[in-house]
Order: C-alpha cells, then sequence, then structure tokens
C-alpha cells in the first residue's frame, strides 16, 4: 500500500468537507512548509550557535531563544505571500500582523481568508536540552470582508477554528492536523521531504493511568486540584484504586503528543500564583488549537470549570487554565471543581 502524502491526503479530505476549499489547502500546505523550515532550523540549532538565549523579553515577558525569532521569521515569510492569510497573531509579536502582501493588493483580495494564531517554538526553552518542542497553528474564518481584520476578529471561541495542528521536532518531525473530521498524524520522510499520513485516525482512550502536571505549584493548586492529584498519588490503595504513572515534559507539543498515542491527562490549572494572569497557557495558539485536536480524538478539554473551545477571548494574548486528554478524567476533574 503506497504512503499517503499531506497533498494526496487534502485531495481525498476535499471530497468530503466543503470548507476544505482551495484556500484553506493553500494554507495548510504553507503551513507544513514552514513547519519543515523549522524542524531543519531546530535540528541545525547547535551547528549554527542559535541555541542561545536572546537579550530580548517577548509580549508574553518571557526570555527569547534565538530559535523564537528564527521560527516566527519563518512563519511571517510564508504568511507574506500566500494572499489567503488575512492576518495572524503569533505568540512572539505584541499585536495582529498583517502579512505584506495586502500592501500590494489593496483594493482585491480572494475571498477565500483566513486568520493564523500560531506559536512558532513551543516550550523552546527545551531546544538546548536536546528535548522536544514544537509548533503549534490554530485557523479561523476571517468574518470580515475589509482589507486588513483588527484583533477584534481573532475574539473568536475556538469552536469556531477550521484547522487546528502542530508540528513536533523530535527523533522524527511530525505533523498533526484536525479540519474537524479526525485526528491524523504525518511523518517527515527525509529522503523525499514529504509529509507521509502514518498514524490516521488517532484517538485518546477514555480512561488514563497517567497524569502530567508540574508538581513545584502544588503549594498554589485550588484545594479541587490538591484533591484529584493526591487521589491519583494514593494509587491503588485510595479511591481511584489504580496506580498511576507522571510526566512532566514542560513542552506542551510532547505532553499532547503522548496522550494521542498512550492516552493520560495534562494539566496546567491557573493557581494562586498565576491567578492574576488568567493561567500559564495562551487561549488562542496553545488551548484552542489544542483542545480541538484533543476533542476530535475522543477527548475533552477545559479550564477544570468550562470548555475551552466554548471561551470567547478577551484579548489576543489570553491566558487560560487547561486540562485536557482522556475525557473521564476531565470529567472528574471538572466535577471536583464544580461542586
Ligand atoms: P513550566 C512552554 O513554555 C509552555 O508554554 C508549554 O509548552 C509547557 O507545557 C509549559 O509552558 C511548561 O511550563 O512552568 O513547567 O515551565
Amino acid at each position: 500500500m503506497p504512503a499517503t502524502s499531506l497533498s494526496e491526503y487534502l485531495i481525498e479530505k476535499q471530497k468530503k468537507l466543503a470548507h476544505l476549499n482551495d484556500g484553506l489547502v493553500s494554507v495548510l500546505v504553507d503551513l507544513a512548509e514552514a513547519c519543515k523550515k523549522t524542524a531543519h532550523a531546530v535540528n541545525q540549532g547547535a551547528l549554527t550557535h542559535s541555541l542561545e538565549s536572546l537579550d530580548s523579553i517577548n509580549v508574553q515577558g518571557e526570555k527569547q531563544q534565538a530559535l523564537d525569532v528564527i521560527s516566527n521569521d519563518i512563519f511571517l515569510a510564508f504568511a507574506d505571500q500566500n494572499k489567503h492569510v488575512a492576518g495572524l497573531v503569533s505568540e512572539e509579536l505584541p499585536d495582529v500582523y498583517f502579512p505584506h502582501h495586502l500592501q500590494s493588493d489593496a483594493d482585491q483580495f480572494p475571498a477565500q481568508r483566513y486568520l493564523l494564531a500560531f506559536d512558532p517554538l513551543d516550550g523552546s526553552s527545551n531546544v538546548s536540552l536536546n528535548i522536544s518542542v514544537g509548533s503549534i497553528f490554530s485557523v479561523l474564518p476571517c468574518p470580515d470582508a475589509v482589507q486588513q481584520p483588527q484583533a477584534q476578529a481573532f475574539l473568536q471561541a475556538g469552536k469556531h477554528q477550521v484547522c487546528a495542528g502542530y508540528a513536533m521536532y523530535g527523533f522524527s518531525t511530525m505533523l498533526v492536523i484536525t479540519l474537524g473530521d479526525g485526528v491524523d498524524c504525518f511523518t517527515l520522510d527525509e529522503t523525499t521531504d514529504e509529509f507521509v499520513l502514518t498514524s490516521p485516525e488517532m484517538k485518546i482512550p477514555q480512561d488514563a493511568n497517567e497524569f502530567a502536571i508540574n508538581m513545584s505549584h502544588q503549594r498554589f493548586w485550588e484545594p479541587a486540584m490538591q484533591r484529584y492529584v493526591g487521589e491519583c498519588l494514593q494509587g491503588v490503595e485510595g479511591v481511584r484504586k489504580k496506580d498511576f504513572n507522571m510526566r512532566w515534559v514542560a513542552s506542551m507539543v510532547a505532553e499532547v503528543h503522548r496522550i494521542l498515542v498512550r492516552g493520560g491527562v495534562f494539566m496546567y490549572p491557573t493557581d494562586s500564583k498565576i491567578k492574576k494572569q488568567g493561567g500559564k497557557l495562551r487561549l488562542l495558539y496553545e488551548a484552542n488549537p489544542m483542545s480541538f485536536i484533543v476533542e476530535q480524538a475522543g477527548g475533552a478539554s477545559s479550564t477544570a470549570y468550562e470548555r475551552i473551545l466554548d471561551i470567547i477571548p478577551d484579548h489576543i494574548h489570553q491566558r487560560v487554565g487547561v486540562v485536557l486528554g482522556a475525557k473521564h478524567e476531565v470529567e472528574l476533574v471538572n466535577a471536583y471543581h464544580n461542586r
């Protein structure tokens, strides 16, 4: 059975999905190319002296890595030449970015236009440790027929996404996408430079034996989260009557990929230390795309209080608490928090 390339996959999907028009296909193909270029930049990091941190601080108040800027520039370059990208929000930029093609075609632009939100290199502080990192992207419909959609156009609930995905730069480069019709995983064949379908229709088991959380925040958690994690730690002698394993990679892409491959639950809850910012993870380009993927794989995703994909953002860099993965685990966390 010959392997299915990303292009062949998209052609087949177009027959089935009315919203998958040529404009969205071109955005997806370009996003895949940007991920390939980013994978190469990450892989060559040590050789091109781009593993170091910069003196600059990004809009998140985080120290920028050289590869944050390099990967961000790669994604901007693709957007600048794709007329179907009407505007974008990046973790690395303070405001909405308008692709350069808008300046040349002031009076005409294609009907099929999209808004892009992405984290060009999530978990980048792990790159110098050679731990897997990734790029996360979310594609929203562009509601306005205006030439330059303003920030307000991006403040759509995540359930309106038409596509979401991530690339994971690990032992191999993988691309995981959803178009609202399940979740499919591609692996980059280095010999042909093609993404090839390797894990179609990924599914998350409804129950879990593995949880992921940064335990160093434990003293700041709400009582309900203390209770949930405490019961996991009690293992088979406790009320859950089973043992749990724990993981924490500090790279959301790696955590979500593990959950897609073997199940589990990932939590970055708001807590007394980060409550003022609303949480650690960003809604538009981390929580929303990952929640779309997880729900499409049969899992669930909430803030512990509400479904993430229902949240209407207040601003483009809004942060939220995140609990995602095995449906029954997320439901239990929600139940403990909503007593
Ligand atoms: P901490 C990476 O910076 C990130 O945004 C996610 O990829 C990851 O899950 C989380 O933050 C790690 O946070 O506080 O454990 O370093």
